[in-house]
């Protein structure tokens, strides 16, 4: 499974993604009570065409626990909601001035910058709220567990270290901490709150956990080599910005080869940390395999 296509029309996955698709717009329907451009700047992003691997993922954790789908829902909308602000905060002229994004102008672009902002900020909320209003077991922790990996420490923490470029230091350690900070813990907290929604044991967590850490690396290396080499068409959005901006990336530090190598090792480790789960992770591995051979 590596293009859209077939994610789509992968049985598991495509439904899922539709269901995702659906509740996330139920749950930006604002009424007369968000100014009018504030609520289609919301929508324009959230509802735009992007892979929803964060949510599916919570989705999958929570069966892969024994949990149900309609449970975890909240919580994996919650996700996409806090990962779409930081698109479009990333993508602003202050951090990457992106054009392009999910294969549609930016949100600054296709608004302005105070609305992006305003828009990035209003999704935030949101995902809390939701958690808080939907989520039945646990929800403090939840939130507690999605503040932490969207905070200072981890996301946050990750993009300030990451805009610093070529101007922190130049090493692997340093890169992959950027990696962990900035993408797989979104990813990690996304698989944990699957498995908190599902009531999971602590060795299920545990699991999960080490699962997204390993997936989130691979993720970002392939998101590196895409940038590298991809094309933008495909992506929805123009390759080559790493590069212009100085970041510091994996095929920079290793070349192309090496760094592919480095990704299929933490998606053979991925899929290993799956193994106390038998057969109900085998969604969760076919997401592992889309994420080292995607092109978009
Ligand atoms: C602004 C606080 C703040 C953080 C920004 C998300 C991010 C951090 C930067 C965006 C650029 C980037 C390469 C981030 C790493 C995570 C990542 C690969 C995001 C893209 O995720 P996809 O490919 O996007 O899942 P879609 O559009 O498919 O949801």
């Amino acid at each position: 499974m590596s293009s859209k296509a077939e994610i789509e029309s992968n049985p598991v996955t495509g439904q899922l993604r539709a269901l995702i698709n659906q509740a996330l717009d139920r749950y930006s329907r604002f009424g007369d009570e968000c100014p009018r451009p504030l609520a289609e700047a919301i929508r324009y992003m959230l509802l735009a065409p992007g892979k929803r691997v964060r949510p599916l993922l919570t989705l999958l954790a929570a069966k892969a626990c024994g949990g149900s789908i309609d449970d975890a829902l909240p919580a994996a909308c919650a996700v996409e909601m806090i990962h779409t602000y930081t698109l479009i905060h990333d993508d602003l002229p202050a951090m990457d001035n992106d054009d392009f994004r999910r294969g549609q102008p930016t949100c600054h672009r296709r608004f302005d910058e105070a609305t992006a902002i305003l828009a990035g900020d209003a999704l935030q909320t949101m995902a809390f709220g939701l958690i808080a209003r939907e989520v039945k077991v646990d929800a403090a922790a939840c939130i507690a567990a999605l503040a932490d990996a969207a905070g200072p420490k981890n996301l946050i923490g990750g993009q300030v270290d990451d805009l610093a470029g070529g101007k922190g230091p130049i090493s692997l350690a340093h890169l992959e901490s950027i990696h962990r900070r900035k993408t797989a813990a979104l990813l990690k907290v996304a698989l944990c709150l699957g498995g908190m929604t599902a009531g999971a044991s602590s060795d299920q967590r545990q699991a999960l956990c080490v699962f997204g850490e390993n997936l989130g690396l691979a993720f970002q290396i392939v998101d590196d080599l895409l940038d590298f080499c991809g094309d933008s068409i495909k992506m929805g959005k123009q390759s080559g910005k790493d590069e212009q901006n100085g970041t510091l990336t994996y095929p920079v530090l290793l070349g192309e080869q090496q760094s592919r190598q480095r990704a299929h090792q933490f998606i053979d480790q991925a899929k290993y940390n799956l193994t106390i789960f038998g057969p109900a992770a085998d969604p969760l591995r076919t997401v592992a395999d889309f994420v080292i051979t995607r092109n978009f």
